[in-house]
């Protein structure tokens, strides 16, 4: 087999960058190592900036997403007892995000692809990357219980946080930057209304936020340890501790039949250069950021973006003046991600380790948030998501 993009992974990553190819008659075939089935059940991020929307139209695939998806214009702090009521566009010249979930966005990309007579492999288990320092890449996957090989001009590495692309890249030409924090967060999603808009919550027993995903059901978190265990978390428990720690009542917090529960981990982790030889990674593959932003899902977004800008004049004229400078410029809009990120998640989680001082910092931060349209600004300016340039 052979194509110019071999892409690793069909989420948000490999399958936006497929299609932003194909736009421009680069050829691509995605290897995915999972059915259809679950990659388009897969329960994750909700939020989509301005720049993703936009990306979604470009690509016209929009029109579900424009049907179906909630604009939310509203970011609410609770602590204790207090409010910070931030109206988004007011602050940040009439930019917002749109609800909309991940699983939906992945549905949307993958019909996309196939319509359009993309070559989507599911099932296909990327296992090797052969040459990437060389200029005749391939990558060695298993599909229906055979060995194949698919060479290709470039791969893409857009497998996730625990594919085999970052692997493939000598470990003393990458530097990686780790941050795990002390907790998680236990997420479910309830056949419930959700709250009237984004409610995040730093409470004294841990973290809250109220997100949704339609106007009958609502996505909702709870800090958690690293490694909870969901058997201890019955339904009653979830919603007392939801109601607590979000000084929400049932008039306000509706509760409702929980239909999915999850844990998942808390961590910020970059791997630098994103490029190695004919190899670019992208998305998750390069890196994590703590969900506190809702940004993991956009940030794959904007690394496509880049790439498939760099990729067209690369394989079309041999020109790579902008791709050489791929991982160069997503890492500026990832480190400044990963910073507001790590704002967020450090503004709102309550840290074991904290000392008294340390807990008196987090809440001062919050009374001059309360306090301050300009903090409030860059709150705001930072949640509907950065120019796609910078
Ligand atoms: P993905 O992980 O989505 O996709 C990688 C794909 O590669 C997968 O389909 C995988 O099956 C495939 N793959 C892996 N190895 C392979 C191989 N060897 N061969 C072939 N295919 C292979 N972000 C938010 O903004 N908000 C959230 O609330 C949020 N919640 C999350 C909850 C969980 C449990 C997780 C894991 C992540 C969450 N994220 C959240 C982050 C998430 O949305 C990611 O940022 C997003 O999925 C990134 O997309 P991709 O880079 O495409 O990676
Ligand atoms: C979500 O709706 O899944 C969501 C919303 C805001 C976040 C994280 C996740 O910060």
């Amino acid at each position: 087999m052979r194509t110019q993009v071999g892409i690793i992974g069909a989420g948000p990553a490999g399958l936006f960058l497929a299609l932003l190819l194909a736009r421009e008659g680069i050829e691509s075939v995605i290897l995915e190592a999972r059915s259809r089935e679950y990659v388009e059940g897969r329960v994750r991020a909700g939020v989509l900036e301005q720049g993703t929307v936009d990306l979604m139209h470009q690509l016209g695939v929009a029109d579900r997403l424009m049907r179906e998806s909630m604009t939310d214009r509203i970011l609410d702090i609770r602590f204790e007892g207090r409010l910070i009521h931030m109206d988004m566009p007011d602050l940040v010249n009439g930019r917002e995000v749109r609800i909309y979930g991940q699983q939906e966005v992945v549905k949307d990309l993958i019909a996309a692809r196939l319509a359009a007579g993309g070559e989507l492999l599911f099932e296909a288990e990327a296992m090797a990357l052969e040459d990437i320092a060389g200029a005749r890449p391939a990558i060695r996957f298993q599909h229906k219980g055979e060995e194949h090989r698919l060479e290709c001009d470039v791969i893409a590495g857009c497998d996730g946080f625990h594919g085999i692309a970052r692997l493939a890249i000598p470990a003393d030409a990458l530097t990686i930057y780790d941050h795990i924090f002390p907790f998680g967060w236990l997420g479910i999603l309830s056949e419930s209304p959700p709250l009237a808009d984004m409610t995040y919550a730093n409470h004294a027993r841990g973290y809250a936020l109220a997100s949704r995903r339609s106007p009958r059901i609502a996505r909702l978190y709870l800090q958690c340890t690293p490694d909870e265990d969901l058997a201890q978390w019955p339904d009653a428990r979830i919603w007392e501790e939801l109601h607590i720690r979000l000084n929400a009542d049932t008039s306000e917090l509706a509760e409702g039949r929980i239909f999915q529960k999850g844990v998942t981990p808390v961590r910020s982790f970059v791997a630098a250069p994103m490029q190695y030889g004919r190899l670019f990674l992208a998305g998750d593959a390069a890196h994590i950021v703590p969900p506190t932003g809702a940004k993991g899902l956009n940030l794959a977004a904007a690394d496509v973006r880049v790439l498939a800008r760099g990729l067209v004049p690369f394989l079309r004229k041999n020109d790579g003046s902008l791709v050489e400078r791929y991982s160069q410029t997503c890492l500026q809009r990832v480190w400044k991600t990963v910073r507001f990120s790590n704002y967020m998640t450090t503004l709102l989680h309550r840290f074991p380790t904290h000392t008294p001082f340390e807990r008196q910092i987090q809440l001062a931060e919050l009374d001059y948030i309360a306090g301050s349209r300009a903090a409030q600004t860059v709150v705001a300016e930072n949640y509907v998501g950065l120019p796609m340039d910078g």
